[in-house]
């Protein structure tokens, strides 16, 4: 499977909920909805109120992933996710209050508004994510080998995009993950693009899952907007991982509606076709879903406008939960140092130069990042 070959398909009409409780397809509907419309809120309240000041990587279109791992996994597993993370913050139980108001920059945002989007992490919850390519991937071998260590039945889930592929490490990743059989599960959203360069352009070959393959790994590829089926595939995964039979490697081909960064479009660069934007609209993961509900008395136009008033509630909330913080201030630096055991990162603490914090956020970041 690639991205030139999909598009080739027209539509997907693969999707079957046979497999699947009615309540499990109503949670992963809600998830995505859920998903869907907190990022288009997002987008809609960024400009021109511009009060949101750090780079944001919306997820729009890829909310399949995110919502069949928001079912399988227990508190004690780690998931570990690259920039582009609401969605998998979500699926860990992270709360919409302290996501966006860690957008905000504010003291009750998830890393006290200091992370931004793309770093957030809670430790509570096992949920930790990293704007350095593929860093979370080695991360996870590492938080795997430490389950395998002491013989934890604990599982670690990385997902990231095709583009941590494009690192050194994320090999040795694989390579170490398939000789120690770690309980390692690897996602890897395949959206064509890292930033606006196609993966033919990054790459000898778009065969991302058979140079996989190569190394020994049990590998999956998968019409990634498809949910009912990541479910399925996802939970095989975990439970084999789980049970000590070795890591897997699940390549889900999908597509990010909107811009690389940032709430406007980047379409205009010219880098992504009509025809490869149409296919993915029309192959859009909570349309395909809903077909299927609807189709088996599982949605009507009722139940669907009552999840959108709830949803559209706990957004509200979350935006004036947001706005009404407070910003964080320097004193409560040291308190961010969340790892008391690290005297080295104490003492790297008190090097910053906080002159450079500017408190009040007057000034816009540049971009893109
Ligand atoms: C090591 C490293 N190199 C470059 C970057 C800059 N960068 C940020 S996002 C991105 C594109 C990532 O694409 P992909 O991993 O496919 O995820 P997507 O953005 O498509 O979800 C790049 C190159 C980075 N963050 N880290």
């Amino acid at each position: 499977m690639n991205h030139g070959e999909l598009l080739k398909m027209g539509e997907y009409n693969h999707l079957s909920i046979e497999g699947c409780s009615p309540d499990i397809i109503r949670c992963l509907y809600r998830f995505m909805l859920r998903l869907r419309r907190c990022q288009e809120a997002l987008i809609k309240e960024y400009y021109p109120a511009d009060e949101m000041r750090c780079p944001v990587h919306f997820c729009i279109g890829q909310e399949a992933s995110p919502a069949a791992l928001s079912l399988l996994l227990s508190q004690s597993d780690y998931l570990l996710s690259h920039h582009r993370c609401h969605g998998y913050y979500l699926a860990k139980g992270g709360s919409m209050n302290a996501l966006f108001a860690e957008i905000y920059g504010r003291a009750t945002g998830a890393n006290g508004g200091i992370a931004g989007s793309q770093d957030i992490s809670v430790h509570d919850l096992n949920f930790f994510s990293g704007a350095i390519l593929s860093g979370s991937v080695a991360i996870a071998v590492g938080v795997a080998l430490g389950f395998q260590t002491k013989a934890l039945r604990s599982v670690a889930v990385t997902a990231f995009g095709d583009g941590a592929t494009d690192q050194g490490i994320f090999w040795e990743a694989i390579n170490y993950a398939v000789l120690r059989r770690l309980p390692l599960v690897f996602v890897c959203e395949n959206n064509r693009y890292s930033t606006y360069a196609p993966l033919s352009k990054r790459q000898g070959k778009e065969n991302i899952s058979e140079r996989v393959q190569s190394f020994g790994m049990n590998v999956k590829t998968v019409f990634g907007n498809d949910v009912a089926l990541l479910y399925s595939v996802f939970s095989n995964a975990i439970e084999e991982a789980r049970e000590g039979r070795g890591p897997c490697f699940i390549e889900a081909f999908t597509y990010r509606w909107n811009a690389h960064v940032g709430p406007g479009e980047d379409d205009y660069l010219g880098y992504r076709s009509v025809a490869e934007r149409e296919f993915w609209k029309k192959n859009c993961p909570i349309a395909l879903l809903e077909k299927q509900m609807v189709g088996q008395n599982l949605m009507d136009s009722k139940i669907k406008e009552k999840m959108i008033v709830e949803i559209d509630q706990e957004i509200a909330t979350a935006f004036q939960f947001a706005k009404e913080s407070p910003f964080p201030h320097l004193k409560e630096w040291s308190q961010l140092n969340y790892n008391i055991d690290t005297p080295q990162a104490d003492r790297l603490l008190e090097t910053i130069d906080s002159s450079f914090f500017d408190q009040n956020q007057k000034e816009a970041m540049p971009g893109p990042y």
